[in-house]
């Protein structure tokens, strides 16, 4: 005979704490991109920091990997209902981004943009303080093309579509812009723990 515990009640799942409301976790690394994976050498490879229209640095491949470099362990949630736990990226923060530039943030609204065109808006305020990375390394590896290889947003505090893939360059904006996602549907924010997956969330 098989019992199902002694109490009756279900067992409660490990980490549920960690697993925001909708969402159910996943032990692979799904892709997901709105169009194919762009081919990108890192010899072609730059990155752009404007202010509206007026770019203020421009780093290489070579430059942008000279920046101090860290390391963070979070988890992250696409709002297509999957997360994974403790997922490992390396790259250089926009703090030390930002700085190197010299930039004191002229506004609180950044547009991340990308090589495919893809764009994504993030406050200023989820990018600093360590919360935002421009990552070129998952799990100790270089990151893959269809993770957004040579590099990658991450912000894993939102739920992932914030998180741009083959970034080009970040924008500050005077008002919160929406990008790709944002224009057809989805929230302006995206706070897993808030479910704010469709624009009226
Ligand atoms: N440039 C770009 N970035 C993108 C996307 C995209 O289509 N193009 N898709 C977004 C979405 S909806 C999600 S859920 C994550 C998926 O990242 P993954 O393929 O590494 O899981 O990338 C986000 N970043
Ligand atoms: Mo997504």
């Amino acid at each position: 005979m098989v019992t199902r515990g002694f109490t009756g009640r279900r067992p409660i799942p490990p980490y549920a704490d960690r697993i925001p409301p909708g969402q159910h976790l996943v032990h692979d690394f799904p892709v997901l991109s709105a169009g194919p994976t762009p081919t990108l050498a890192r010899a072609d490879w730059t990155f752009t920091l404007r202010v509206g229209p007026r770019p203020i640095k421009r780093w290489t491949w070579e430059a942008f990997n000279a920046l101090p470099r860290t390391a963070f362990t979070r988890d992250i949630h696409c709002v297509t209902t999957w997360s994974k736990l403790d997922t490992r990226w390396e790259g250089i923060l926009v703090d030390d981004l930002l700085a190197d530039a010299g930039l004191a943030p002229p506004t609180e609204y950044l547009l991340a943009h990308s090589f495919d065109g893809y764009s994504t808006n993030v406050p200023l305020a989820d990018l600093t303080l360590g919360r935002g990375m421009i990552a070129t390394h998952y799990d100790e590896e270089p990151l893959a093309p269809d993770h957004g290889g040579p590099a990658r947003l991450v912000v894993p505090h939102l739920y992932f579509w914030k998180s741009a893939k083959w970034i080009n360059g970040l924008q500050f904006t005077t008002r919160d812009e929406a990008g790709f996602w944002e224009l057809r549907g989805y929230h302006m924010y995206g706070d897993p723990w808030r479910e704010q997956r469709y624009t009226d969330d």
